[in-house]
């Protein structure tokens, strides 16, 4: 199991949240997905076995919502995103 920070920063309010959260919280191997509006990013616990990284940022873009240009940068819980 990992944890993952994506930085999806299209976010900006509850629809936004519950489209993200429902079509990751949909993929086999996530076992939870919380976004936070304040920091417009979204925190994936998974199995990495069973899920790859690309899978969750395809099923955000799917919704319609970019994973950014600092986004693109996956750190780790805790870590400052490099800027
Ligand atoms: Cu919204």
């Amino acid at each position: 199991m990992v944890e993952k920070v994506l930085e999806v920063p299209e976010v900006s309010c509850n629809h936004c949240i519950n489209a993200i959260e429902g079509a990751v919280g949909a993929l086999g191997g996530v076992e939870s997905v919380k976004v936070n509006l304040d920091r417009k990013d979204v925190t994936v616990n998974y199995n990495d076995e069973a899920l790859q990284l690309a899978n969750i940022v395809a099923a955000i873009e799917g919704e319609g919502y970019g994973v950014g240009p600092a986004a693109n940068q996956v750190h780790q819980i805790g870590e400052k995103p490099s800027q």
